[in-house]
Parts: structure tokens; C-alpha cells; sequence
């Protein structure tokens, strides 16, 4: 063998090495190999081909990357058109989708009367659809949709995206002659945010959402820019086939994976009749936020494909597929202004007014702005017309302006140099993000928010106290501060909006329980920055009274297990103030008398080490924990010789596994309840 054999045969191992690792990495999902050593092997390529330059081949991977900048767009009239989908967006419309299609059917004799129609169904992802032209299994052109007749030939960037193959897989004598295969472009939502970071980093345009991100960077004229943007691609349909075709949907899909085409097997469902279409778009709608990508519906498709011919077409939408369209998570809307929240620490949230506008299923009139940076990162100005997101649970945010329709009054927002509500000055500490009314129980605002959270769950756990009656009780001037929460009488109560006798007497109840606290949950209550549950507890336990966590020196506190100079710091900053060192004086006025975790605590479970696993069936794990720590023993995470017992409830995984072959005493929730009980400490 020859010198030149040898390269020949060296670089062709390279690309098949390269093209292997791409379709691991872009159509499973899978790699097999590091971005190191895939580098590795790219660079390799990459300097043989350039030293070498007539052993290049049109379908090397390296030809994904640099081609010369493109003058303009050519057009690619789509030999077969390109057709968008017809939409539903309630339950009815499906419905009424399956019975036109089913009597359709009917008439034409491609269904029995006791047949329901078989669909197969698809995610509806976000992107941008295209054409990929592939003769002999090479790739030679891709076009954008356009207006479903003529598109835009962006054959050079779509050459750079690996999700895509150059050539597709097979003996040569397999592959089709023609396969013209419909997709859609689109970018992942962690590469998405990725690029924008980059984008801000280097001082560039910053994409609204991913859909416009990845058409901006199909689109764009350089190659080159296409080529640094990570775009994915999912396979869904066909053009022009050369005359060859399989006889279902689903097979044609299936056909186009073997090819290395990627095709979104795991969301494909195949559907009976409409009731189980609706079951899709319902489970589907629950793992949406869950997806890696953005999708804006869910779509139908006959799956029978002469069925599909029967049904045929109407306008530039096929009568045997519909697409079933999730609320939309964006709109845009009026911003009438930036007004800013005080939260209970005195963090000054920017919140924007918007005109009422639907989105993600609901009316929305207020949305986060987070902080003054992020208003500045973003150019929004009060006056500009923006668009507004709500997806799943989240709080809804401005993602941005839509510049095109700045007024020319729209103004910028300007941080308030005093608090809003309690007029004490708003300090902004240097390399922090967030602002803060320096105001603290003086600003009603804070006192508000920190009545709020001292009655929440977590802290005192005072059911029948919520936000809209603490502001009541904040405004009126009635309360003050959490010690005066005790002082409040059935009779007043009674008088409050929406507060009848028994809720009154409901709740003056709730307080009067709430008068002997764990001493954890007290500490908690406080709302000491820096001060979550899990250190409440620590102290708790360390200090044993809410007077020796007060008086603690910042040395002593640092012995408490996971407490830090910086949490050390702030609950000494917390009780040096003399209104705090009030606040708990007046508590115990007031007949409040924390039980310290010793007086709650036996001696049964002391020394014994619990397993929490699976779920339990009327317990959080946190309420088991806190029973199993009051009782005096020790939640841990993992199972080791060391555990006395393991908790398992429903699901319970390999922690009981390990636990049975360890040999370790296994409890269920009535199991723990008859220890507990045993060890005298339920309360
Ligand atoms: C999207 N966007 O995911 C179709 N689509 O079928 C799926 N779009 C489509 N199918 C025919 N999954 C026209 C468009």
C-alpha cells in the first residue's frame, strides 16, 4: 500500500469516526466519546485535509464548518409543496377533526363502522420547518418553507448543522434515489440560554426566545455564524420520494431513522380515536415544562397513508393531520409601568404593569422584572410594547421590548432612591444584583412579608392567618410586630373582611397553640437572613433556648455544624439590633415558651440513626424527619452499617435495597408512628 492509500484511508476512518459520533451525540443523544476526544479527531481531519487539499470530499464533516459567506438567499420552489398544518385549540375541535376524518373514511369504504381511525402523534416543536433534498443519499440542497410553493435555499447552513447528515446511512445500493425529508429546525432551551450568555458577553444580540434565536441563525448569510450556533433537528414528513413510499406514517418515520435521520421516536404515540388523542395532549401537557426544548402543541396525523390520500387536502393544510395547540407561553403586551415590591428583607423587586393580556391559560397584569440589571440588560422601558412568558407554574417575566414598536415617549425606568412604601432610604451593595429598603420592621412593607413568613407552614404554622388579613392587620396599625399577633381577641378578629365568628374563633385557636413552639421553628420565624430551616434546627439543638442563641458570641456560633462566618455574621447583626431583642422580650410576655428540642426529646430514640425512603402514605418526609429529631434521633440520607432503621414507603428504591442486604431494621409509617409513640415524644 502507497503513501496516498494509506491517507485515503486514514481520513476516510476520520469521517466515518466523526459522522459516528455526531449522530451519537445529535440524533440519540448518547455520546460515546468527550468533546476532547472528539476534538481530537476533528483536528486531525482538519490538518490532513488542508495539507492534502484534493483528498477533501463534499461530505467530509469538516464540510460543515467555513464555507465562503453566501451574497444572498437563493429560491428552491419545492418540487411538492410545503404545507403548514390546520389548528385546534379545544376539545371539541379534535373531536370534531375524528369524526370528519372517521366518516369520511366511512364513505370511501377505508373503515368499518366499528373502527375507530388510527393517528399517529407528535410533539409540535418550535422551530422553523425545512426541506432537506438528499440524491443518491448525499445532501444537495435544503430550503426554508417560505410560502409552502417557494422557499429560501439555505443549503450552506444547513450543511453545518451535525444534527443533520451529509450522507445518509446505508449500502449505496439501498438508499433512495431522491429523498426529500421535512423538519424542523430548532435550538434546545440550555443551549439557548447558553448562546445568549455568550451573545451578552460579547456584546451582541440577545434572542427573545429559541424559536427566533434558531431562525436567526439559519438565516444567517455567514456560514461560518451558523456554524458556532447550536442547532438541533427532528425529522417529521417527506417531500418528493422519487415515487417509493411505505405504507404507514409511522414506518415512513421509522424508514428516515435507519437512514441517521433523527426522528423524535420517544414522544411518538400511536392513537385510537379522539378520546385517546386528548390523552396524549393531556400527558404531553404535563411533561412540557419537563422538555428540553419548546413545543407549542401536540399533532395528529392518519397514520394509514392512503387513507391520507382519500382525505386529501383543503387550502395549504391537510384534512388528515391537524395540530392541537397548547396555550401560548408568549404574548406581547402594553408595559404601562415599573413599580417596585418590597420583599421581607427589604429586596426591591422591579414589577411590571402590563395591559391584561392571556398567556400560558391565564389573565396576566403583573410580571418580575427581577432587578434594575436585568431591566438594563433587557432595554425595557416603560411605554414599550413587550413580551410577556408564562410557562408551566413559573411566575410570569418580561422576556424583552419588541424595538420595532418603541414609542418615542417610552421612558427608562429609574430606581427610586426611597422606599415606596415606608420612604427610608434604598441602598444598593456593591457587586449585589438586588436593592434593598433599609427601612427593615419600620417599613410596613417588610414587617408585612415578615408577618407572612413567621406564620407560615414551615415556621409557627398558623392555619386560618393569611397574607390578605396580615395586611389588614399591618395596615390598620394593629399589629406591629410578631409579639402583638398574640394579643389579638376573638371580638376584634371578627370584624375583619371576610372573618366571620368561627373563623375568628378557628384562628385565635391556631394562636394560642402556636404559643408553645418548637424552638426550631421559632428561630425560623424570625426570618434571620441566612437563617433556613436546617440552621434553625442546628441552633436549636446547639443552644437549646431562644436567650442563648441571642446572647451567642459569633465563635460560639460557629461551632454550630454548617454555620459559616456569613451566617454567623448575620444572626449576631440580627440580635444586636435592640428591636429584634424587643420582639423576642415581648414574645415571652406574651406567654410564648419555645420547647427546646431537649425537653421534647427521650431517651428512646437518642443514639439511633433513620432512613428515610419512598413515600409515605400521610407524612411529607419532612414532618417524619422533624418527629424523628424531636424524638431525639438522627435523620440521614444514605444507608450504612451505622442505620438503625429504614422508613420506606411507596417506591422505596435501592436505599432499601441496601438496607435489606445490610440487614437493617425496616419500618413503614405506622411502624415509626408506634415508635414514636413508644418513645413518648408525639405531641
Ligand atoms: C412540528 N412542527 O413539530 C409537522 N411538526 O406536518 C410536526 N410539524 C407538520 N409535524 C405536516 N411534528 C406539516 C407540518
Amino acid at each position: 500500500m502507497d503513501l496516498r492509500d494509506s491517507l485515503v484511508e486514514r481520513l476516510t476512518w476520520l469521517r466515518g469516526e466523526i459522522e459516528r459520533h455526531n449522530q451519537a451525540y445529535y440524533v440519540h443523544d448518547t455520546p460515546v466519546v468527550s468533546d476532547a476526544q472528539y476534538d481530537v479527531l476533528m483536528r486531525e481531519l482538519q490538518s490532513l485535509e488542508a495539507a492534502h487539499p484534493y483528498l477533501v470530499t463534499a461530505d467530509s464533516p469538516t464540510q460543515r464548518v467555513g464555507a465562503a459567506p453566501l451574497a444572498a438567499f437563493g429560491s428552491v420552489t419545492h418540487r411538492i409543496s410545503m404545507l403548514s398544518l390546520g389548528n385546534a385549540f379545544e376539545q371539541d375541535e379534535v373531536r370534531a377533526f375524528d369524526k370528519r376524518v372517521a366518516d369520511t373514511l366511512r364513505a370511501a369504504g377505508k373503515l368499518s363502522a366499528d373502527q375507530e381511525v388510527s393517528y399517529f402523534c407528535e410533539l409540535k416543536l418550535d422551530g422553523l420547518a425545512i426541506s432537506l433534498r438528499y440524491e443518491r443519499g448525499l445532501l444537495v440542497q435544503a430550503a426554508t418553507r417560505g410560502d409552502g410553493q417557494t422557499g429560501e435555499d439555505v443549503t450552506l447552513n444547513v450543511r453545518t448543522i451535525k444534527a443533520i447528515p451529509l450522507k445518509l446511512k446505508g449500502a449505496e445500493q439501498e438508499l433512495p434515489e431522491i429523498l426529500e425529508v421535512r423538519g424542523e429546525v430548532f435550538m434546545n432551551l440550555a443551549d439557548f440560554e447558553r448562546l445568549n450568555a455568550a451573545q451578552q458577553a460579547r456584546g451582541e444580540k440577545i434572542f427573545v426566545n429559541p424559536r427566533n434565536a434558531a431562525a436567526g441563525s439559519l438565516r444567517q448569510l455567514d456560514p461560518r455564524i451558523t456554524a458556532q450556533r447550536p442547532l438541533s433537528f427532528f425529522a417529521y414528513g417527506w417531500g418528493d420520494l422519487g415515487g417509493f413510499q411505505l405504507p404507514r406514517h409511522s414506518a415512513m418515520l421509522d424508514w428516515l431513522q435507519q437512514l441517521g435521520l433523527p426522528v423524535n421516536q420517544k414522544q411518538h404515540v400511536l392513537a385510537l380515536g379522539a378520546q385517546q388523542l386528548l390523552q396524549y395532549y393531556t400527558s404531553v401537557g404535563e411533561r412540557r415544562a419537563q422538555l428540553p426544548y419548546d413545543i407549542d402543541g401536540v399533532v395528529y396525523k392518519v397514520d394509514d397513508l392512503i387513507a391520507q390520500r382519500v382525505l386529501g387536502f383543503v387550502a395549504r393544510a391537510p384534512r388528515f393531520a391537524i395540530a392541537h395547540k397548547f396555550p401560548a407561553q408568549e404574548a406581547t403586551t402594553e408595559l404601562l409601568d415599573i413599580e417596585v415590591q418590597v420583599g421581607r428583607t427589604g429586596a426591591i423587586t422591579p414589577v411590571a404593569r402590563l395591559a391584561p393580556v392571556f398567556v400560558g391559560g391565564v389573565t396576566v397584569t403583573n410580571a418580575t422584572l427581577h432587578n434594575e440589571t436585568e431591566i438594563l440588560r433587557k432595554d425595557v422601558r416603560i411605554g414599550d410594547t413587550v413580551i410577556v412568558r408564562r410557562a408551566g407554574d413559573v411566575i410570569p417575566e418580561v422576556v424583552g421590548p419588541v424595538l420595532a414598536r418603541r414609542p418615542i415617549f417610552a421612558s427608562s425606568f429609574v430606581m427610586p432612591s426611597a422606599c415606596p412604601v415606608c420612604g427610608s432610604a434604598i441602598e444598593r451593595v456593591e457587586d449585589e444584583a438586588i436593592a434593598r429598603c433599609t427601612g427593615g420592621l419600620f417599613c410596613a412593607a417588610q414587617r408585612k412579608q415578615s408577618l407572612i413568613h413567621a406564620v407560615g407552614r414551615k415556621a409557627l404554622d398558623i392555619e386560618g392567618l393569611g397574607e390578605k388579613l396580615v395586611e389588614q392587620l399591618v395596615d390598620r396599625e394593629r399589629i406591629r410586630s410578631l409579639a402583638e399577633l398574640f394579643t389579638l381577641r376573638v371580638e376584634e378578629l371578627a370584624e375583619y373582611d371576610r372573618m366571620g365568628r368561627k373563623s375568628a374563633e378557628n384562628l385565635i385557636e391556631a394562636i394560642a397553640k402556636a404559643k408553645r413552639p418548637q424552638l426550631n421553628r421559632l428561630i425560623f420565624a424570625l426570618g434571620i437572613r441566612h437563617v433556613g430551616e436546617t440552621t434553625a434546627r442546628d441552633l436549636a439543638l446547639y443552644f437549646g433556648s431562644i436567650e442563648a442563641v441571642m446572647q451567642a458570641q459569633p465563635e460560639a456560633l460557629l461551632n454550630v455544624s454548617d454555620v459559616g462566618p456569613v451566617v454567623a455574621g448575620s444572626i449576631a447583626r440580627f440580635f444586636a439590633e435592640p428591636h429584634n431583642q424587643q420582639v423576642v422580650r415581648e414574645l415571652r410576655e406574651q406567654g410564648v415558651e419555645p420547647q427546646a428540642p431537649e425537653a421534647q426529646r427521650s431517651s428512646g430514640l437518642s443514639g439511633k440513626t433513620f432512613v428515610l425512603t419512598g413515600t409515605l402514605p400521610t407524612w411529607s418526609r419532612e414532618e417524619a424527619s422533624s418527629r424523628i429529631i424531636a424524638a431525639g434521633g438522627k435523620v440521614s440520607g444514605s444507608v450504612s452499617r451505622k442505620t438503625s432503621f429504614i422508613v420506606a414507603g411507596d417506591e422505596a428504591g435501592s436505599k432499601l435495597e441496601k438496607a435489606t442486604e445490610l440487614g437493617v431494621a425496616i419500618l413503614d409509617e405506622a411502624g415509626l408512628k408506634t415508635l414514636l409513640e413508644a418513645s413518648q415524644s408525639i405531641d
